[in-house]
């Protein structure tokens, strides 16, 4: 029923958010360039990975290989960028804990080069049914937009005991521009969607998301944020497991787990309404980490 719904809407949420971060965040931040650098690569390997299905018309996109081999090789040089920025921390901190945090030294690039890459693939998987993966992008976004502006000021950073990041208060511009992008697109995403994302924005978004929670020095925080994209993601991986160590049989109807409670019988939007309660309810449980320590 969805055949012929046009995608690569994409291409105009990266525009917006390009548009939005050139014109109001302060281009001498360092910071800026590298998240600028995430969003434009990957959008560059999902809008490839498009054109070729849908253009070309070929029944794969590129493979999953050649996809991440790219991601990865942009992820760590964001990763190194990062590392050879001296102001830099290289310790990872863990949300509830203010007094333990590892420092992962150079380890630190391979550290972000895994968050990076696997933001992107678990939000790719989640965008599967209208507005699914958009909501909680946007949810997202906005939740780190405020991690953003707290920990670039040092005061308040001081204040609420978490690792200060000096120019961090730009990348609050960038979750802005990242957070007005998903809602203008969501309008059109909406169920029944006019237009889908494609690969060129899930992947983009996704890496956006992982890049923004590793500059912010709150990487594992993530886990909780996009806690729906991560529970997506382990759909998968339990589906396929299951799959295989049992010669055929399943866990769930299908993975990812929309389409389980899809086939339970749930229509679409209670599905995607339900979704987006739970993530907005992890976002909420993210933020009180400000003060619950
Ligand atoms: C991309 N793409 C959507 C759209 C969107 C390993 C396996 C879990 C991989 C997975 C997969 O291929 N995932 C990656 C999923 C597709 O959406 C396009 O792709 C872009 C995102 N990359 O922007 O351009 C379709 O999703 C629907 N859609 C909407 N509204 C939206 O706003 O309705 C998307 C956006 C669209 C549209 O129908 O065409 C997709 O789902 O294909 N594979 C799967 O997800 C498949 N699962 C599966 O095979 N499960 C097995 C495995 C794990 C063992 C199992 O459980 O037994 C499902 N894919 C589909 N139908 N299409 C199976 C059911």
């Amino acid at each position: 029923s969805k055949a012929g719904t046009p995608t690569m809407g994409g291409v105009l949420i990266l525009l917006s958010i390009l548009v939005s971060t050139l014109l109001w965040a302060n281009l001498t931040n360092a910071y800026i360039w590298i998240v600028l650098l995430i969003v434009t690569g990957y959008g560059c390997i999902g809008f490839v990975d498009d054109y070729l299905m849908l253009i070309k018309k070929q029944n794969q996109g590129l493979s999953a290989k050649t996809k991440f081999f790219a991601q990865a090789a942009l992820a760590l040089l964001a990763g190194f960028l990062l590392y050879l920025n001296p102001d830099f921390d290289t310790r990872v901190t863990l949300p509830f804990f203010k007094h333990i945090s590892p420092d992962l030294g150079l380890g630190y690039i391979v550290f972000a080069v895994l968050v990076i890459v696997g933001t992107s693939n678990a939000v790719n998987l989640t965008d599967g049914l209208d507005g699914l993966a958009i909501g909680p992008v946007t949810i997202a976004a906005t939740t780190y937009m405020i991690f953003a502006y707290v920990a670039g000021h040092a005061r308040i950073a001081e204040y609420l005991q978490i690792t200060p990041v000096a120019g961090c208060g730009e990348i609050a511009v960038y979750c802005g521009a990242l957070a007005g992008a998903g809602l203008g697109f969501l309008w059109f995403n909406a169920y029944p969607a006019q237009v889908f994302m494609g690969d060129v924005g899930s992947l983009s978004l996704g890496a956006a998301l992982g890049a923004v929670a590793v500059i912010t020095k709150q990487e594992i925080l993530l886990v909780l944020v996009g806690g729906l994209f991560v529970v997506e993601t382990l759909s998968v991986i339990f589906q396929v497991g299951f799959f295989k160590l049992t010669h055929g049989r399943r866990i769930f109807k299908m993975a990812p787990l929309h389409h389980h409670f899809e086939l339970k019988g749930w229509p679409e939007p209670k599905v995607i309404v339900r979704f987006w309660i739970i993530a907005i309810a992890l976002a909420l449980v993210a933020l009180s980490t400000l003060k619950l320590r």
